[in-house]
């Protein structure tokens, strides 16, 4: 546990001098706090869902954020986003050793300037491939999809919340295999060789496997995916979460046991999201039934539209989403907002010790420095915090975050977690002395992260 390991450096930590901001009293009271069982009403989709401690979120098409309409409902709606393409190996490496991060830093951007946390989608996945991945076969194809899996990761430590790092690699119908593809023709264990590269690169990120028709849990393909996770598991890859697309267009409906599938995965130890939701023609009970199941599963953690305006959808001629082509909310909006705002919000967790408060005027003994806290925007299920490093120009800063809170993205400094993932360590990386991140409160809303150490050099 986090705090047996946190034992041996408590004598030098009281001695480092704290400055905790004097807006703690005021942070204390700015997040939301939902007493259990308290009637709520909230008015958007991602608001609501917070109060649940889950997310709302939407696959959102880069191009798109520069229409103002679809941009207003992204921001008012929305606390959570998945590139529609953006992150998609062909869009992410063009040729060969040439990564082009454009779009998809535009959008990562919009939504650490929103708070909205991002899903990334896809790291391995047999379609969209370039023409040169898919050109490609055995070691050599092995290789650079490790390659792509470990450069993008990187590239995005500490963006990304959850990365579906395999997507669709299971076939439909009822044999229960693998689906033929060039990677799946590299050997079987392939998944676990991208799961294992992606754990490396981004500790922090959740790491899950995505697919489509694993909603009902008779299918054979879902008894699949299912037994993969298990053995995953059992042997210690490194797997946190599975992804159900829940495409219900194309004729695949909602199944009446999706309660049971969601929760027969959670029994395994993963958290299960909802990853890419549109349902033919939007009926409001379908949709419901979703929200209801997933607020139905502890470990569910929350759901993805599949796009916001049914003009957005890959599927328009089958009006599947949640908004109208003029942006107006269907009767499935209100229907979801309404099972949301009846959803039992989560148990707000232990009490928490309040952080020392540190003796100011004391200066930090030689070889340390100052980090002073700033708090910065607070929304119903997260928070910015910035944090300012004085007396050094080079410096590592140790944070503890009280779990279940966790960091869901950060900036201007270099980053890395303990085991816990609640104990983060910032060092300078030449962008200034003042780093930032965004914390999920995750049904938390008092906790606020502690400075415990600030080192020089
Ligand atoms: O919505 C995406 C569409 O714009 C692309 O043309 C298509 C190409 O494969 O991918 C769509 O998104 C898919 C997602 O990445 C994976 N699950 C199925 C989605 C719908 O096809």
């Amino acid at each position: 546990m986090a705090n047996s390991s946190r034992a041996p450096g408590r004598s030098r930590r009281l001695r480092t001098a704290l400055v905790v901001s004097a807006a703690v009293g005021l942070l204390a009271t700015a997040g939301a706090v939902v007493l259990p069982g308290s009637a709520s009403a909230a008015s958007t989709l991602g608001a609501s869902a917070a109060e649940r401690g889950r997310y709302f979120g939407t696959a959102v098409a880069v191009s798109r954020l520069n229409d103002s309409a679809y941009t207003t409902i992204l921001n008012r709606e929305f606390n959570q986003v998945t590139a529609e393409n953006e992150m998609k190996i062909d869009a992410l490496q063009p040729n060969q050793g040439q990564f082009n991060y454009g779009n998809a830093d535009r959008l990562v951007q919009h939504a650490r300037n929103q708070g909205m946390q991002v899903r990334g989608h896809t790291l391995a996945w047999h379609s969209q491939q370039p023409g040169w991945m898919q050109n490609m076969s055995g070691t050599t194809l092995r290789n650079a999809m490790l390659n792509h899996v470990t450069q993008v990761a990187t590239h995005f430590r500490g963006q990304i919340a959850w990365w579906d790092v395999v997507n669709e690699a299971f076939q439909d119908g009822s044999s229960g295999a693998r689906r033929d593809s060039n990677l799946q023709r590299t050997g079987n264990d392939w998944i676990e060789a991208a799961f294992r590269a992606a754990r490396q690169a981004d500790p922090n990120a959740q790491l899950c496997y995505n697919d489509y028709n694993i909603d009902n849990w008779n299918d054979a393909k879902t008894q699949a995916v299912y037994r993969m996770v298990q053995d995953f598991k059992s042997r210690g890859v490194p797997i946190d979460c599975v992804g159900l697309q829940s495409h219900f267009t194309g004729g695949s409906n909602y199944p009446s046991n999706y309660r049971t599938t969601l929760s027969s995965f959670a029994a395994l130890g993963v958290d299960v999201h909802i990853t890419e939701l549109d349902i033919r023609n939007a009926p409001s009970d379908a949709y419901r039934n979703v929200v209801n199941d997933c607020l139905a599963v502890a470990r569910c953690k929350g759901i993805t539209v599949w796009g916001i305006r049914d003009s957005d959808s890959w599927r328009s001629n089958e009006s599947p989403l949640l908004f109208n082509g003029s942006g107006q909310k269907k009767p499935a909006y209100d229907a979801v907002l309404a099972a949301l705002n009846s959803g039992t919000p989560p148990p707000t967790g232990n009490p928490t010790t309040p952080p020392p408060t540190g003796n100011p005027t004391t200066p930090p003994p030689a070889g340390s420095c100052t980090a002073t806290v700033t708090p910065g925007q607070v929304w119903g299920d997260r928070y910015n915090t910035s944090v300012t490093v004085s007396g050094a120009s080079t410096w590592s800063v140790v944070v503890a975050i009280t779990a279940p809170q966790r960091v869901s993205s950060t900036w201007s400094g270099s980053f890395s977690w303990d085991g816990s993932g609640n104990i983060m360590t910032v060092r300078s990386n030449g962008s200034g002395n003042t780093f930032g991140f965004t914390t999920m409160m995750n049904g938390n809303s008092s906790a606020r992260p502690q400075i415990r150490s600030c080192t020089a050099g």
